[in-house]
């Protein structure tokens, strides 16, 4: 019988969305009719499973499952016997130290002595060690926004991504712990066969991650500009260069990082580019 990769991912919550259109990019629909906790992919060697983010690690830990996606502030929080494989590029955040906005804040020492409340007991504590702080820590469960406002803690250790919550709670961020997003685990041994599937996976991620990174762009040139245009574009490689039907001018497309093209765009029309086109990448294979 052949094996199937078993890939543990967030039933529902904030990295279900993007983990599912990552793996339909990759060739992976997602069907789960009936909100059931496992599903055998028809076109590929995987079956998912669903499961709590925080179950994660652990599953991929003792071999429940294979690989997971989740959080890499649930794999460091947790330290589990685990490979850290691909960055994802959602689920963005960072774990942050917060204080009441009115307390004064100069430097880590002025953490000594405090009494600070977080989901985070395992980082925090491995952060005070590090850098030699005396506080100490209150882990809760939730909700870890509202410690200092009901006298339960002096400050707090969480998750934050705009912001708005801190501030809304009367707290500023003092420290950043750990910068954080989803990320792709795999258990450290893999048979041979299991192994290859994930490196069928990896590929397609990579291959879908970098095309989200990259843009085409197409653009008119008047040929005595071709050379000028081709130093302003950082492509990977040379453009192509194509005749118009219209004499002395040639289409020239180009792969460009995402954020390069506001870089680029008055050089380029400067030197006589016209009719600029740019569009997305759905897949790069290099
Ligand atoms: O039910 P399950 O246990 O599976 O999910 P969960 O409720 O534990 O996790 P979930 O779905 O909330 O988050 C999953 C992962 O998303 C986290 O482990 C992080 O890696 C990542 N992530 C990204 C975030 C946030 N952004 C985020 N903003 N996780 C939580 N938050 C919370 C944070 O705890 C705080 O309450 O949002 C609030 C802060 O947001 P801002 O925008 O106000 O700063
Ligand atoms: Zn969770």
């Amino acid at each position: 019988m052949t094996q199937r990769l078993r890939l543990a991912i967030q039933s529902s919550g904030r990295l279900s969305d993007d983990t599912t259109d990552l793996l339909k990019a990759c060739g992976i629909r997602i069907s789960r009719p009936d909100r059931k906790l496992r599903m055998v992919s028809e076109h590929f060697d995987i079956e998912i499973l669903f499961v709590r983010d925080d179950d994660i690690p652990g599953y991929v830990a003792d071999g429940v499952a294979d690989a997971g996606v989740v959080g890499q502030n649930v794999v460091l929080e947790k330290n589990p016997d685990v490979r850290q494989l691909d960055r994802l590029g959602f689920a963005a955040c960072r774990l942050s130290i917060a204080l009441p906005k009115s307390d004064t804040y100069d430097s880590l020492e002025d953490l000594n002595g405090k009494h600070i409340a977080t989901s985070y007991p395992g980082l925090l504590g491995r952060y005070f060690e590090e850098h030699g702080i005396k506080a100490s820590i209150h882990e809760i469960s939730g909700s870890v926004e509202i410690a200092p406002g009901i006298g339960l803690a002096d400050g707090i250790c969480d998750i934050v991504s705009s912001g708005s919550t801190l501030i809304s709670n009367g707290l500023k961020e003092v420290e950043v712990i750990l910068r954080s997003e989803a990320v792709l685990i795999a258990s450290p041994s893999l048979s041979a066969e299991k192994q290859a599937i994930l490196d069928t996976l990896q590929f397609r991620i990579q291959s879908v991650l970098k095309a989200k990174k990259h843009r085409y762009i197409l653009m008119n040139v008047p040929n005595e500009s071709i050379d000028r245009v081709k130093d302003i574009l950082p492509g990977m490689r040379a453009p192509t260069v194509m005749p118009l039907a219209q004499e002395g001018w040639s289409s020239v497309h180009s792969v460009i990082p995402d954020r390069a093209f506001w870089d680029v765009i008055d050089n380029l029309k400067e030197a006589g580019a016209e009719g600029m086109l740019v569009v997305p990448i759905e897949k790069m294979v290099l």
